[in-house]
């Protein structure tokens, strides 16, 4: 019998949109339940907290989206996320402890702590509450409110204070995309390795799901000559649109 899988979050969350490409990766079919992040009591109490990603097999869950990339694997062992052996190990988890720590809240967090709040800044805020509200809905004055409420959720100015706030935003950008080239190595994939593992699901729906989405519409990535082939690599192991969310927010399709 095939279990029964149910992924709770809201898609704007970069940690769902990691554990929603390892599932489509390993093929496991599974639900997509939206969580609202101002009630998430509603879909994820049974958890006993408020953070998601939660996965739910059968009747066990997890939280957590690296131990739960080790959970799968343990599940079902065919297309590893943590590779082949414990070398590659490694590598994967140095990987994806530096995306956890520096490349999500650097690249997708700061920004709403210390960027501009300018109007391109509130129309990428209205954009990311009308995706969240498509999995539960939001009322419209949280909607509207959701450039303020993102610029100060405690979790993300949690995420902030850790990095160094006196390198400036955009150096720390520039930095960023530096080192990921680093991490790519050779490739073909993170960490020169052979097949994509939890290390690639944590930085592609980074990039790829701001552009799919149009809260940006020039990813100036499509011209870099190691990552932009990488993200197309990464891309072919997965659907066209990997992000829990209905093909009409999809506004820029699949740029290769
Ligand atoms: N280390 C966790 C971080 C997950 C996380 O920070 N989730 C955020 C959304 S991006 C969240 O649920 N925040 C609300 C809360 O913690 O109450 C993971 O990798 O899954």
């Amino acid at each position: 019998m095939t279990a029964d899988i149910t992924l709770y979050g809201y898609t704007t969350s970069p940690f769902v949109r990691k554990v929603s490409c390892y599932l489509y990766y390993k093929g496991l079919p599974f639900n997509f339940v939206g969580v609202s992040p101002v009630e998430p009591d509603k879909t994820i109490g049974f958890s006993g907290g408020t953070q998601v990603p939660v996965l739910k097999i059968d009747d066990e869950w997890r939280t957590d989206s690296s131990p739960i990339g080790h959970w799968l694997d343990a599940l079902y062992p065919e297309k590893p996320l943590l590779g082949k052996g414990e070398a590659e190990r490694d590598i994967i988890t140095n990987i994806d402890d530096w995306a956890s720590a520096q490349f999500i809240p650097g690249m997708i967090f700061r920004s709403a702590v210390d960027g501009e709040k300018n109007e391109a800044f509130k129309k990428r805020a209205w954009r990311l509450a009308e995706i969240v509200s498509s999995g539960a809905t939001l009322p419209d004055h949280i909607q509207k409110a959701w450039p303020d409420v993102i610029a100060t959720a405690p979790f993300i100015q949690h995420m902030v204070n850790e990095l160094d706030r006196t390198e400036p935003l955009l150096a720390m950008q520039q930095r960023l995309i530096m080192e990921l080239t680093a991490h790519l190595g050779d490739g073909p994939f993170l960490g020169g390795l052979s097949a994509p593992s939890l290390a690639d699901f944590a930085i592609y729906p980074q990039i790829m799901f701001n552009y799919q989405v149009g809260l940006i519409n020039d990813l100036i990535l499509l011209q870099h000559p190691t990552l932009a082939p990488w993200l197309e690599r990464v891309g072919n192991t997965l659907p066209r649109n990997p992000w829990c969310v209905d093909e009409s927010f999809i506004v820029n399709k699949w740029p290769f």
